[in-house]
């Protein structure tokens, strides 16, 4: 491969929702640096920096080979001239002076062990950094008063911070399901958020619920949530009744049956047992390949044990979070989020829990700034008409904001 070649790539658009951003790209050192930028910029509560640096990212996700030489980048949109310098720096030295003092600095490694901590957020560690606190162990010493869910993200840091497996994720798809099942039959429920971009690993599990007739689903989260909590499931949960008042969704006025969108953001107990159930019942006895405890295969956390197996006819849970120290564990916490939408919203909830979080932003920026449209979670408002538009899918939306389709798998800018 000739790194000189000049990409075949005469342009791009620039907004990411014009373009496919798929999961696997070319460009990892270059992307890697710029992400470390942008995580700082965002700890820094720079969001200005952040976006940019994070746009530039996303760019180079979405080319369809690696750039070799700066050369290659002419007129490609959404390249600053930090990220540019920053991109040039790396190509011809193997690395970045700023990203490498970025990741060595007290503050930056201190800001993310403590935003680690579940309901912790910039503001509050910066604060505890200026008083000295640089861990959560340094918290726990510190005997600060910590609310509820910190407390819990305190309690199971580790497992928090532990990334969760596809297998998992459907482990916790089905308890759901049989949950949502339970207190209305009919109701129908949707794996969101990095999940359904195809990734195999994520930093929780979210779920989208919802029932076919509308007002339905009305008290749906509270109860689903109490059957949960009586199957003793929950380790927190935190229910909000999500008006459109506290959203941050823009500025168009909701539909009388805004208040009905609820969410909940959990810590699920999930067992190795119904992890194992799962497994078993998902995947090809064929298939299931021993592993290194540090690389777990994409769709499978398991491994089966032969030989404990054969001894006492017991599958051992091992992999790199199932079997930690000397035995193995009957349980991890995981980082569960439900949202429940009427029906009549629920394209447009699919589109805005689906992420990323740059695909989400960049769609919503397109609308304004091309369709002079407001898009949210619930709705799509158009400012000329004055009116509401009314979608049943994701390709009704994208149509409505004159964008191809991108699928899911696309959206991973
Ligand atoms: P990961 O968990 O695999 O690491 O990544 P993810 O699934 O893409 O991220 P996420 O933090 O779980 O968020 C999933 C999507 O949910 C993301 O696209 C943004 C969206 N989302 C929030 N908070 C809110 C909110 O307050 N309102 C709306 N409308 N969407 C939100 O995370
Ligand atoms: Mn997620
Ligand atoms: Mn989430």
């Amino acid at each position: 491969e000739d790194p000189d070649a000049e990409l075949a790539v005469v342009s791009l658009p620039s907004y990411a929702c014009q373009r496919h951003t798929p999961l696997q790209h070319h460009n990892k050192g270059l992307i890697g640096a710029l992400s470390i930028l942008a995580e700082n910029a965002e700890l820094s509560e720079n969001e200005g920096r952040g976006v940019a640096f994070r746009r530039a990212a996303a760019l180079l996700k979405s080319l369809p080979q690696e750039i070799g030489r700066a050369g290659q980048l002419r007129g490609l949109p959404c390249l600053g001239d930090h990220s540019l310098r920053v991109i040039k720096e790396v190509l011809e030295d193997g690395g970045c002076r700023e990203v490498e003092a970025t990741k060595e600095s007290e503050q930056f490694k201190a800001m993310k062990a403590l935003t680690g901590i579940f309901g912790v957020g910039p503001k509050t560690a910066d604060r505890w950094f200026r008083e000295g606190i640089h861990t959560p162990s340094d918290l726990q010493r510190s005997g600060h008063t910590l609310n509820r869910a910190q407390q819990a993200g305190l309690q199971h840091y580790d497992d928090l911070n532990l990334p969760v497996t596809k297998a998992e994720a459907d482990a916790i798809c089905l308890i759901v399901e049989r949950a949502v099942g339970e207190v209305l039959p009919g109701a129908e429920i949707t794996l969101i958020g990095g999940f359904r971009r195809g990734k195999q690993t994520g930093h929780d599990v979210d779920f989208l619920i919802t029932h076919p007739e509308e007002g339905r689903e009305e008290g749906l989260m509270v109860k689903v949530v109490s059957w949960l909590e009586a199957q003793g499931l929950l380790l927190y949960q935190k229910t909000t009744r999500n008006s459109y008042l506290e959203g941050k969704d823009g500025p168009a006025r909701p539909p009388s049956n805004m208040d009905r969108f609820e969410r909940c953001f959990s810590i699920f107990r999930l067992s190795a047992e119904q992890l194992r159930r799962t497994t078993h019942s998902t995947t090809d006895p064929s298939s299931r390949v021993n592993t290194d405890l540090h690389t777990v295969p994409p769709q499978s956390a398991l491994r089966r044990s032969d030989s404990s197996a054969q001894m006492d006819g017991q599958v051992r849970v091992e992999s790199s979070v199932w079997s930690q120290g000397s035995g193995s564990r009957s349980w991890r916490a995981v980082r569960l989020d439900l949202v429940v939408s009427p029906y009549s919203q629920f394209a447009f909830a699919l589109l805005g829990w689906t992420g990323s979080k740059l695909f989400e932003r960049e769609l919503r920026r397109w609308a304004v700034h091309e369709r002079a449209m407001t898009l949210s979670s619930h709705t799509l408002y158009d400012s000329r008409q004055k009116l509401y538009l009314r979608a049943g899918s994701e390709q009704e939306i994208f149509a409505l904001l004159g964008l191809e389709y991108i699928p899911p798998c696309g959206r991973n800018a």
